[in-house]
């Protein structure tokens, strides 16, 4: 059999990072890992090709090569995915569709020959096998969630590496927490499943192989989610690192509670992690309550970011706004406490009600879901009749946007992040390669770009010059965020600028009414 596996299309969004990623002469983020795991698990006696179409092109000849077609996505990438289905149909290749759209879209939407719902580890070789057979079903669904351990090494021989700015290493899935609006806990469960330390070690030993130097995205839903065998893998990573005198550094994605763990956040320094991404959500704690994240409750949350971060460790914050509990100024204490917290890479995005969410249950239950949503939290569409009039909400969306992307609100931010890196009295500074290859070419484009072109280049050279003059041990941390700033400020100015459609159409919208249940 060749199997022909395709990533469809991100739309342009905060989250794509575009405009940060062509500095460096990248073309997307990260590798699809979901498919690289999937070919890894197919047999080895069929031929398997991998097209990413956020890297390149996705031609005729490929499909013509194709007697099968394997699909992953997520909701977002719903209009890319069907056109690609659409395409396949065209010629009568049989085309899967597996990855999170599974558990968020019906297979009638999707218009694929075969759905996967959940994780492929335990089910793809009946699925092969049925293939071969042509005999496979419409929807295959995973009975339990595997076992990491059996989960393999990624096929890392079908992406072009060079292409990507940070690559994928997996640990663990699931969070033991249970926020109203999350749905990687009713995809990926809620008991964290880990994968052995020495499976970790042989992903990492293969990326070093393939000559992989860069950053390593750990992608857990929630690192700490088993912080005993967290500390597991921050003991060996660091171990790793000292081996093979590696400048690979990582980031990942935990919950809040990492604040109260300073042996947690030693061993992720000393491992070599440079940024976390939290769920913030929001400063309002009667909103946490009410959307279950209660675990961000009862502390300062201020507090909490900063002794993060003097771990040397950058935070990445996610926001929430639209709440129920959400009044009118909450769009002044967002910016505020942003503006504290020394986050520079702020994702405020409009709640949204994904299908299969206790959240998108508990609104259809009051008659306010208006349709499955389009997956992109920062793009200033509702798919929820909010308490707040929708009009303000979405207005005072675009004003947070506004007043936290301006050139000298972000810089402030970076500048109180440095401030906190500072190396203490006595600490050994850590090597900290600055110039690379890779970032020598983003800081000269930046220079072009954003100091002589710029619109905010004042904010930039003033902030360059409090760099060169203050913050010498971290120049490459602030070179990177001042690029990711312009990805910011570029994005912001677009989403400003767009025409502005009617938020909340009618009455129910069309997915609704083709039977999406929650
Ligand atoms: C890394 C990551 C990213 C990266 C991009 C990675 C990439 N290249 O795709 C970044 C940081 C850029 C990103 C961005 C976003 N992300 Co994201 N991301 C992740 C994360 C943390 C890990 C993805 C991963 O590599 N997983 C590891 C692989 C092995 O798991 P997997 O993909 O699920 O694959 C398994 C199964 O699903 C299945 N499978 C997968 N594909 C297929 C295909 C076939 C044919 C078969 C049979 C089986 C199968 O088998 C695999 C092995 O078991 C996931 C959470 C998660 N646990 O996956 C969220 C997740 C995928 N992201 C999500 C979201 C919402 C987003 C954003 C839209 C954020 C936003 N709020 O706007 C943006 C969109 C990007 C954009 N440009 O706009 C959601 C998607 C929800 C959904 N139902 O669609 C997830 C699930 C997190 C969540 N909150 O629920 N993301
Ligand atoms: S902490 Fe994050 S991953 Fe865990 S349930 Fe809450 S939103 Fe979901």
């Amino acid at each position: 059999m060749n199997a022909l596996l395709i990533y469809p299309e991100f739309p342009e969004t905060f989250w794509s990072f575009k405009y940060a990623l062509s500095f460096l002469g990248k073309r997307a983020a990260q590798p699809p890992l979901g498919l690289m795991t999937v070919a890894a698990l197919l047999p080895g006696a069929w031929n398997k090709r991998l097209v990413d179409i956020n890297v390149e092109r996705l031609r005729d000849r490929d499909l013509a090569w194709a007697d099968v077609v394997l699909l992953s996505g997520m909701h977002i990438q719903r209009e890319s995915l069907i056109g690609i289905v659409e395409r396949c149909r065209a010629r009568g290749l049989r085309t899967v569709v597996g990855g999170p759209i599974a558990s968020s879209l019906p297979a009638a939407e999707l218009k694929a020959d075969h759905m996967v719902i959940g994780e492929a580890e335990a089910l793809i070789a009946g699925l092969a096998r049925d293939l071969e057979e042509g005999t496979a079903k419409s929807v295959y669904e995973a009975a339990e969630r595997p076992q990491m351990e059996i989960s393999p090494l990624p096929d890392l021989s079908l992406i072009r590496m060079n292409r990507y700015s940070t690559m994928t290493v997996q640990y663990s899935r699931g969070c033991p927490f249970n926020c109203e609006f999350c749905d990687i806990i009713e995809i990926y469960g809620r008991r964290p499943r880990t994968k052995a330390v020495a499976q970790v070690l042989a992903e990492l030993d293969q990326l070093r192989a393939a000559g992989w130097r860069e950053s390593v995205f750990i992608v857990d839903d929630n690192f700490i989610g088993n912080k005993a065998r967290a500390k597991e893998l921050c003991v060996a990573l660091a171990e790793w690192r000292d081996q093979h005198k590696t400048s690979f550094d990582f980031i990942t994605e935990a919950s809040l509670n990492l604040a109260d763990d300073p042996e947690l956040m030693q061993l992720m320094k000393e491992a070599g992690f440079t940024s976390v991404f939290l769920g913030i959500e929001t400063p309002d704690e009667s909103g946490l309550v009410a959307c279950n994240k209660l675990q961000n409750t009862r502390r300062s949350l201020l507090d909490s970011v900063a002794a993060i971060q003097s771990y040397g460790m950058q935070v990445m914050g996610g926001f929430i706004l639209g709440f129920d509990t959400d009044r009118e100024d909450i769009f002044d204490r967002m910016v505020e406490f942003i503006q504290k917290s020394g986050i520079p890479i702020a994702m405020v995005g409009l709640l949204q009600a994904m299908p299969g969410t206790q959240l998108f249950r508990r609104l259809w239950k009051e008659g306010r879901i208006l349709d499955a949503g389009h997956g992109d939290n920062t793009a200033d569409k509702l798919n929820f009749l909010p308490h707040m009039d929708a009009a303000k909400l979405v207005e005072g969306y675009r004003s947070v946007l506004q007043r936290i992307y301006s050139g000298a609100a972000y810089y402030e931010r970076v500048k109180l992040y440095l401030s906190r890196t500072q190396p203490k009295s006595g600490e050994r500074m850590s090597k900290q390669r600055w110039l690379t290859r890779g970032n020598a070419r983003a800081f000269v484009t930046s220079i072009v770009r954003q100091g002589v072109f710029g619109r905010q280049r004042w904010s930039y050279w003033k902030f360059l010059l409090t760099v060169a003059t203050r913050y010498r041990h971290c120049v490459g941390a602030a070179m990177t965020l001042a690029v990711m700033g312009h990805h910011f400020q570029v994005m912001t100015d677009k989403l400003l600028r767009a025409v502005k459609t009617p938020m909340l159409p009618g009455g129910m919208g069309d997915q609704a009414a083709q039977g999406i249940d929650g």
